[in-house]
């Protein structure tokens, strides 16, 4: 097993297998640089951009990291577009979006991902928040995601699907536009990168070393009292939907499992291809089901 080779995942990034993996991207990028900055030990790279509503030029980023790092509202021809740009602080929210094809209609053919045709993910800022939801089409192209109640800040909307029809027909799509929640939108300091997170009584333990641009193998095993969990049931078609958020501008990575699902005895080891598109810090949302309920688990993950 190529688990063999994993090395335990610390705050233990700034080595040379950093600088390899800037180089193997080809990235060198302001944005990714920017937020790598901010590791610093009094630094908190949220904080800056806070304030304002889009902290990177989604342009910038298709140069420097791979197109479907979810930054921009549009790509090749499709386009995210919502007539939302502010919702309201506390409230639940319906967020209209409709995405629009090369051809400039609404499109309304999409492919089954993770066994739904849309996934929408809303980030604040400063990765305090995350929503993780699936919304409904109506028939003419129109998606209403249901939001649970946003903190004031800035958030930012992704939506991650497979188009049916068109010349982008079968290829993955991660598009986003920031939403603003009026307010007082104070930051929280992202948490230190850490080797493992609590969350409803389970414990996750990452293994893996991540480097920017390149995909490694992650290992997540799930204990209960210390004992292996062995009763994790199917959610998406897999064991455990791991999202990524790089801390400061956001850029979006899904992280695919390679878990074989067998029936509601998933765990305690899950493997996933991490391939983080830029150094520094991300968020990792990890989801799990058992007994029924949805657990989201929450880890900060330093990629050299
Ligand atoms: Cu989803």
């Amino acid at each position: 097993m190529r688990t063999s080779r994993l090395t335990f995942l610390a705050a233990t990034a700034a080595t040379c297998t950093l600088l390899l993996g800037l180089t193997a991207c080809g990235s060198g990028s302001p944005a990714a640089e920017g937020a790598a900055h901010g590791h610093g030990p009094a630094a908190s790279p949220t904080t800056p951009n806070m304030s304002s509503a889009s902290p990177m030029p989604s342009m910038d980023g298709m140069h420097d990291v791979p197109a479907d790092n979810g930054l921009s509202a549009d790509r090749d021809g499709y386009r995210l577009t919502s007539p939302d740009t502010r919702l309201t602080p506390g409230a639940a929210a319906a967020y209209r979006f409709t995405v629009t094809a090369p051809d400039g209609r609404p499109l309304t053919a999409y492919a089954l991902d993770q066994t739904r045709r849309m996934h929408v993910y809303a980030v604040r800022s400063d990765l305090t928040g995350f929503q993780h939801v699936h919304p409904a089409m109506a028939g003419d192209g129109t998606w209403t995601a249901r939001l649970a109640p946003l903190a004031s800040g800035t958030w930012r909307v992704f939506a991650s699907f497979v188009p049916d029809a068109g010349p982008g027909k079968g290829t993955d799509f991660v598009l986003s536009r920031t939403v603003t929640v009026p307010g007082d939108a104070g930051a929280v300091p992202l948490p230190a990168p850490a080797a493992s997170t609590t969350v409803d009584g389970y414990t996750m333990a990452v293994k893996g070393q991540v480097m920017a641009g390149t995909t490694h193998p992650l290992t997540v095993t799930v204990t209960r009292n210390g004992r292996s969990v062995t009763d994790l049931q199917p959610y998406l078609g897999t064991y455990a939907h791991l999202t990524a958020f790089h801390s400061g501008d956001l850029a979006f990575a899904h992280l695919h499992p390679t878990t074989a699902v067998h029936g509601d005895h998933g765990g305690p080891e899950l493997t996933f291809h991490a391939e983080l598109p830029a150094a520094g810090d991300w968020r990792l949302f990890l989801q799990f089901r058992t007994g029924g309920t949805l657990h989201t688990a929450a880890l900060t993950l330093r990629a050299g």
